[in-house]
């Protein structure tokens, strides 16, 4: 902290102390500045236009407010969804800050819920099945919100993943050196048929910058984690990077950059084919029932069960 002596840019009083980049910030030089690493991303990436309808995956988490913030303060027209995970009082809060900040801002949020899309809550799905939680809720999560996005007719399907996850995802996929999973981690992945555009602003902006950003705008989120956090194996491949930066600041920052430099040397793996689910009509890599309707049918016979 003795390094704090203040913003590079005015010299007012140090908001933060970025220290990958060895640069004290007031808080509004340092608001500005992440919200111009965000438009920067956007550009390189060719994420979306002022033109495209956007959907912004809004979880009531710090990541994903401050993303649809900065989206609606960079002058884009961004409506939000969020799906009630029936998770208890997690889920209870986190439909509620949602919801709040949509009214707060005059934004539009579509709100969802599991229950009626599945016919169940995680909760209730993970006491039946031995499956880990977060493997089928991120499942029927992507499910959920490509179909919704596809079927209200946006272009573009924004969500909140930010240095963190993408550096300790990386580590993952490395670790395994999973080659299709490694040339699919990038920040923008195009539309296929019913798959929509899904793109990912945050990926240079780490958690601790969203927590003080979202700190300085005033931007309430929730602040408890899910029941099923923890034990989760990104979890802890984002500890182990988190620990490396703190040795080597900056460490994060260059993995991902340096991958995204590099990853057209990688071989793109065979196109996947794609079938349509002979269900629900989304896209499927198998001929069979796709995932989702697979767990349905499951909930659905569970429900057959205990009449
Ligand atoms: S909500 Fe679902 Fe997460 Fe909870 S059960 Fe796991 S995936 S941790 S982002
Ligand atoms: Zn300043
Ligand atoms: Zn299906």
């Amino acid at each position: 902290m003795a390094r704090q002596k203040g913003c590079r840019i005015c010299k007012k009083e140090a908001f933060i102390h970025l220290r990958y980049a060895n640069l004290p910030l007031c808080k509004e030089h340092f608001v500005s500045r992440t919200e111009s690493v965000v438009q920067e991303a956007i550009n390189k990436f060719r994420m979306f236009s002022r033109k495209d309808k956007l959907l912004v995956a809004v979880s009531g988490g710090k990541d994903s407010l401050a993303l649809w913030h900065i989206i609606a303060k960079l002058g884009y027209n961004a409506d939000g969804i969020h799906i009630d995970l029936g998770l208890g009082e997690f889920s209870r809060l986190s439909s509620k800050i949602s919801r709040d900040f949509a009214e707060k801002h005059g934004l539009y949020l579509h709100m969802l819920s599991i229950n009626e899309e599945l016919g169940a809550s995680i909760h209730s799905l993970v006491k039946k099945r031995y499956e880990k939680p977060c493997s089928f809720c991120g499942a029927v999560k992507r499910y959920i919100l490509n179909k919704a996005s596809y079927e209200l007719g946006y272009d573009v399907l924004i969500t909140g993943h930010n240095l963190d996850d993408e550096s300790a995802r990386l580590l993952g996929n490395v670790l395994n050196w999973d080659e299709e999973y490694i040339y699919h981690q990038y920040p923008v992945l195009p539309k296929e048929g019913k798959m929509v555009k899904k793109v990912k602003p945050l990926v240079f902006i780490s958690r601790k910058e969203l927590a003080s950003y979202c700190e300085a705008e005033g931007i309430e989120h929730i602040k408890i984690a899910c029941p099923y956090a923890t034990g989760a194996r990104s979890l802890v491949l984002t500890d182990i990077m988190e620990q490396i930066e703190s040795r080597y600041p900056a460490t994060k920052l260059r993995f991902v950059k340096g991958f995204y430099k590099l990853r057209d040397r990688f071989m793109p793996p065979e196109k996947v084919i794609l079938y349509e689910c002979p269900d629900c009509g989304m896209p499927t890599s198998s001929e069979r029932l796709c995932r989702f309707c697979r767990i349905k049918n499951g909930v659905k016979h569970d429900t057959a069960q205990t009449d």
